[in-house]
């Protein structure tokens, strides 16, 4: 499988999901502001939606959609970062996974343009902070979104609260969310792909 991300873009997620399975897989960096591959190639051809993540799978198709993406993947090793399809524990997951992209992913989209008046950036950072009390409360005393074991819609959250330090949404009012975060970012295969998209320092 060969991965097109942007570092620190949700992206992030599915490169998290990816190492984390311990699938084989490649990568390939996308210049989001020139939609360019390195050398040049224009993304649009690659991805006509134009965004990251895009996963190519080994049969040449082409998925996209992170939380799609993250299923997918999670898939190739039943039972580690998705529970199995079918079961309410798996709707539970798309849950968490459907308010993340919706309630949180795009609530960030106008802080990360610098055309979006203030006030419309303040009205976005109350609104996300309102969702990250919802999930500090819920998930208070689990180590992940589920339970105890880390699953993609964690890789997700993640993502989501790395966004919060670059875009002045506070997160300390939330505990367990930073608490959260911390734990995530120690995760070896987490840190190993921080360091591959240049966001850390090898240990
Ligand atoms: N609906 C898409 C949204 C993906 C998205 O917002 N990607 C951003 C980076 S986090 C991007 O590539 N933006 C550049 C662009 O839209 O041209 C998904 O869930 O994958």
């Amino acid at each position: 499988m060969k991965l097109y991300y942007s570092p620190g873009a949700c992206s992030l997620a599915a490169h998290i999901a990816l190492a984390e399975a311990g699938v084989p897989y490649t990568t390939a960096k996308v210049d989001l502001r020139s939609h360019t591959l390195a050398g040049g190639a224009d993304y649009y051809a690659i991805n006509p939606k134009g965004y990251v993540p895009l996963l190519e799978l080994d049969d040449g198709s082409r998925l996209s959609e992170v939380a799609v993406i993250l299923q997918y993947i999670a898939d190739r090793k039943p039972g580690t970062l998705a529970p199995a399809f079918g079961g309410m524990e798996r709707y539970r997951q798309m849950e968490l996974l459907n308010f993340v992209a919706t309630e949180l992913h795009k609530q960030f989209g106008p802080l990360w343009y610098p055309t979006t008046p203030d006030a419309t950036k303040e009205a976005q950072r109350e609104k996300i902070a309102r969702r990250f009390a919802y999930l500090d409360k819920a998930f208070a005393g689990k180590p992940y979104l589920t339970g105890a074991s880390f699953t993609a819609a964690d890789a997700y959250l993640f993502v989501m609260l790395n966004w919060a330090g670059m875009h002045k949404v506070d997160l300390t009012p939330y505990p367990a969310l930073r608490e959260f975060q911390a734990r995530v970012a120690a995760r070896p295969a987490v840190h190993k792909v921080l360091v591959e998209e240049g966001l850390a320092k090898a240990a």
